[in-house]
C-alpha cells in the first residue's frame, strides 16, 4: 500500500507524534523474521512485533484459519450464547496452564486481562467470605497495560502521573527484584532474591493480611527492560501469599506462549499462581486476544447462587471473538507442531552469549536476559532522557535495516523463536554499529 498524503489524523500510541510525522517509518508487509517498508526494503524484526509474533510473521496456517473463520462466522455473541472455537481454545489454553488452573475468561488485550484479573481477585474475596480484602499489591516499574487497574498496580511513573487519583487500595508496591550494584550484567537469572519478596511481610504488618486481596507480578519484568526473576524470588512470593491467604497473579502477557521456553513462566519456575493473564503470543499477534486463566478454587467460588443468576458481571462485546479464537487455535497448533517453545529454550543461550558481547560497547550500562528476551540499558543523556533511545531506534531503522524496540533509554531484543543464529548476530552487530554512532 502506498503512503497516504496526510498522516495527521492518526494519533499514534506511545509515540512522539510530531517527531514521527516529520520522518515516518511505515511498514507495509511482513514475512518470517522481516518487515518490509514501502520501497520493499527488508527490516529485521528484533522484537517479534511488540513481543507477540512468536512464530514469525505471515504464518500461512494462521492466515488461512482467520480467512476461513471470517467467511463462516464473522461474529457471534458470547453473552448468553457461544461458538465452538471459544470453547476449544479455552480448553487448549487450560491444558497448557499449570494443573488446577482450568478456566479461561477471554478479553481482547493484555490491559483488559490485567484489569479483569484484579477484578476477579476482589470479587473472589467477597464471594469467599473475605470481604475485607481489597488491596491489590503491584511492583515498582511493573507494566500491566494502560487501564486504570493496570496503571494503578503498575509502577511506571509516566503511565501514572497524568491520571491521578488512581484506584483506591493500590498504593503499595513491592520493589523490583533487582540490585544493580550486585546484579549488573548478570547472565540469566540472578541468584537469591528472596529478600525482595520479603517486602510483602512489611506490607502485611502495616495493613493486616486480611485487607490484601492479591499480589500481581510479571514473572520477568518486560517493559521495564527485561529483569529476570532471581532464583528464590517467585517461590518466596508464593510461600508468603499462601501464608497470608493472598492471591498471586502472574501477568504472563509477555512471558506466556514460549517467551521463556515453556508455555508459561509458571512452568519454567515451578511456581503456580492463582491467576495467569495472557495476550500477545496467543494468536501470534495476528488478531487481538487476551485472557485470564483462574484456579478451580477461584472459579468454583463464583459458581454458587441461583441457576439463573450471572456469576461475574464482566465481559466485552468481543470476548472470545471467532476470528481471534480461530487464530489462537491455529497458533497453538503451530507452536506444538514446530516445537517452538523448545526452540526458544535452545536459542536462549545463543541470544545470551550474543547480547552480553555488547558489554563494552559505548553507552551500555547494563545487560540482562531471560528466555528469548534481553534488555540493554543505554546511559541516558542527562539533559534529555529518552533522546538516545529514540536515536537508536531511528538509526537502527535507517542505517541497519532493523526494527528495534526501545522504552526510554533501554533497548529490548526479543526475536521470534524461528530466529537463526546469524540473525541474532546481525541484530547485535547492528545495535553495536548504532551505539558507535551515538552522541
Ligand atoms: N501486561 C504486560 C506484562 C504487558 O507487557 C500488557 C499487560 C498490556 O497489553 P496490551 O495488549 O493491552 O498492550 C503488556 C503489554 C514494550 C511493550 O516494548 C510492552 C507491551 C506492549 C507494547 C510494548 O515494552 N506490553
Amino acid at each position: 500500500m502506498s503512503r497516504p498524503n496526510d498522516l495527521s489524523a492518526f494519533w499514534l500510541p506511545f509515540t512522539p507524534n510530531r517527531n514521527f510525522k516529520r520522518e515516518p517509518r511505515l511498514l507495509t508487509r511482513a514475512e518470517g523474521m522481516y518487515f518490509y517498508d514501502e520501497s520493499g526494503r527488508a527490516l529485521l524484526d528484533t522484537c517479534s512485533g511488540l513481543w507477540c509474533v512468536n512464530a514469525g510473521h505471515g504464518r500461512k496456517e494462521i492466515v488461512d484459519a482467520i480467512r476461513k473463520s471470517a467467511g463462516e462466522l464473522d461474529f457471534a455473541p458470547t453473552f448468553q450464547f457461544g461458538h465452538p472455537a471459544a470453547f476449544k481454545l479455552a480448553e487448549r489454553i487450560a491444558a497448557l496452564a499449570p494443573e488446577g488452573l482450568d478456566h479461561v475468561f477471554f478479553v481482547n488485550s493484555g490491559s483488559e486481562a490485567a484489569d479483569t484479573a484484579l477484578k476477579i481477585a476482589r470479587a473472589y474475596a467477597q464471594k469467599s467470605g473475605q470481604g475485607s480484602r481489597f488491596r491489590l499489591i503491584g511492583r515498582e516499574r511493573a507494566y500491566h497495560g494502560v487501564n486504570f487497574g493496570g496503571i494503578s498496580a503498575g509502577g511506571i511513573a509516566n503511565n501514572r502521573k497524568p491520571y491521578g487519583p488512581l484506584l483506591p487500595g493500590t498504593d503499595d508496591h513491592l520493589p523490583l527484584p533487582y540490585d544493580k550494584a550486585k546484579m549488573a550484567f548478570t547472565r540469566g537469572d540472578p541468584d537469591g532474591g528472596a529478600v525482595f519478596a520479603d517486602a510483602l511481610e512489611s506490607l502485611v504488618a502495616l495493613h493486616g493480611a486480611d485487607t490484601i486481596a492479591a499480589v500481581i507480578v510479571e514473572p520477568f519484568a518486560g517493559s521495564a527492560g527485561v529483569f529476570a526473576p532471581p532464583t528464590d524470588y517467585l517461590k518466596r512470593l508464593r510461600q508468603l501469599c499462601d501464608k497470608h491467604g493472598i492471591l498471586l497473579i502472574f501477568d504472563e502477557v509477555i512471558t506466556g506462549f514460549g517467551r521463556v521456553g515453556h508455555a508459561f513462566a509458571a512452568e519454567r519456575y515451578g511456581v503456580t499462581p492463582d491467576i495467569i493473564t495472557f495476550a500477545k503470543g496467543v494468536t501470534n499477534g495476528a488478531v487481538p486476544l487476551g485472557g485470564v486463566i483462574v484456579s478451580n478454587r477461584i472459579h468454583d467460588a463464583f459458581m454458587g447462587g441461583p441457576d439463573h443468576a450471572i456469576e461475574f458481571f464482566h465481559g466485552h462485546t468481543y470476548s472470545g471473538h471467532p476470528l481471534a479464537c480461530a487464530a489462537g487455535l491455529a497458533t497453538l497448533d503451530l507452536y506444538r507442531d514446530e516445537q517452538l517453545f523448545a526452540r526458544a529454550l535452545k536459542m536462549e543461550r545463543v541470544l545470551e552469549e550474543a547480547v552480553h558481547a555488547l558489554k563494552n560497547a559505548p553507552f551500555v550500562t547494563d545487560i540482562r536476559n531471560c528466555g528469548m528476551a534481553a534488555g540493554i540499558d543505554i546511559e541516558p543523556d542527562a539533559n534529555a532522557p529518552g533522546r538516545r533511545g529514540l536515536e537508536v531506534l531511528a538509526r537502527a531503522f535507517h542505517d541497519q535495516d532493523m526494527v528495534v524496540r526501545v522504552g526510554a533509554d533501554t533497548l529490548a531484543l526479543a526475536p521470534a523463536f524461528i530466529v537463526s543464529e546469524d540473525e541474532i548476530t546481525r541484530m547485535v552487530e547492528g545495535v553495536r554499529a548504532v551505539l558507535m554512532q551515538l552522541s
